[in-house]
């Protein structure tokens, strides 16, 4: 039943394990043994005894032309503005937030009446987690190579059925501003929100995460569960998600009404199409540096390496005028 047809993004379970063991075991040997206490003693909120998941099995998605981004990095240099501007700051702010308990996300526009469902709720609906491993494109031109682990969000979608006008689904996170810096933004249209279209939201790649790197998410890249869409810029993977409805209008996101020229609904990565403050054909690879010192530039891909998988969604979409 676990077998599924190969889809062009899988890849070989060895390449993924190599790189994998390679990154572990450089940063345990950084760390030396106190690596392993440390994630004992600092991993204050637990939603599962047992974090289990599939590993390297389906759905691959290890994009070859990259290295994994060290979990330090991935972990270390965060956008999460409820808690800092300041990427390096986030998770120093987020240590002493107190994740909701118990966190459940509200489901509305379905079929049947709203539903509350926890995160072990959610990954028994959807069959149990798995790990992919995506490229993450930041649309201020930096980027990573993250091994999240999570569950299809079509699988969610599939089981609690939207009524049949939802052509739209909003996302949306905690409001409850106690632990955080939201009052420092006051014109900012808290809470955080995000929207996809139906297809989008059904398509394959689109996970709901709820782990990293082995690991339950930590507090400052989402946690409990975060939206991932990978061949979307990093803003529309929105985090600490409480809330989901289906909808039959474009929901409004944050971005978007905060710069409505500069950040659109649709979000895809592409190197065509600049931001109106810097172009976007190239970008940073975090963590990396060319001859010890530049920072390593490469090339961005269109619809970020995920061409293949997700064109066909925008077939009648005018790229540009939809940013
Ligand atoms: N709730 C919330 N979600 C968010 C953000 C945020 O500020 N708040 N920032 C977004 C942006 S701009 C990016 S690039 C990614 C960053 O995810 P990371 O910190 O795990 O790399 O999260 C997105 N999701
Ligand atoms: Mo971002």
């Amino acid at each position: 039943m676990l077998i599924k047809t190969k889809k062009s993004w899988e890849l070989n379970q060895n390449q993924v394990t190599d790189e994998w063991i390679y990154h572990q075991r450089r940063h345990l040997l950084k760390l030396g043994g106190s690596a392993v206490l440390a994630s004992t003693f600092f991993n204050d909120w637990s939603w599962a005894k047992d974090f289990a998941y599939k590993k390297n099995e389906t759905y691959k998605s290890i994009p070859m032309d990259r290295n994994l981004t060290s979990e330090a990095d991935a972990t270390g240099y965060n956008n999460f503005y409820e808690f800092s501007l300041v990427k390096e700051d986030v998770k120093k702010e987020v240590a002493s937030w107190k994740l909701k308990d118990p966190w459940n996300i509200e489901f509305s526009g379905l079929k049947e009446k709203n539903r509350s469902l926890s995160v072990e709720d959610l990954i028994k609906l959807a069959g149990g987690q798995e790990e992919r491993i995506y490229r993450f494109r930041c649309v201020e031109a930096w980027s990573m190579v993250i091994p999240w682990i999570g569950i299809p969000f079509s699988e969610v979608i599939k089981k609690l059925e939207p009524n049949s006008k939802a052509k739209f689904v909003k996302f949306q996170t905690f409001s409850d501003r106690t632990g955080t810096n939201m009052s420092s933004l006051p014109n900012y249209p808290w809470p955080y929100t995000e929207g996809l279209t139906i297809e989008e939201a059904m398509h394959p790649l689109t996970i709901l995460a709820t782990g990293m790197y082995g690991k339950e998410l930590p507090k400052q890249s989402g946690a409990p569960i975060r939206l991932i869409v990978p061949w979307k810029y990093g803003f529309k993977s929105i985090k600490s998600i409480q809330k989901i409805s289906f909808e039959e209008k474009q929901p409004s996101t944050l971005w978007q009404s905060l710069g409505p020229d500069e950040y659109g609904f649709y979000a895809n990565v592409n190197p065509k199409v600049d931001h109106p403050r810097w172009s976007q054909a190239t970008e940073r690879v975090l963590g990396e540096k060319t001859n010890y010192i530049l920072p390593k530039r490469i090339p961005t891909l269109m619809f970020n390496g995920y061409e293949t998988e997700v064109a066909s969604l925008y077939k009648v979409l005018d790229l540009k005028k939809n940013y």
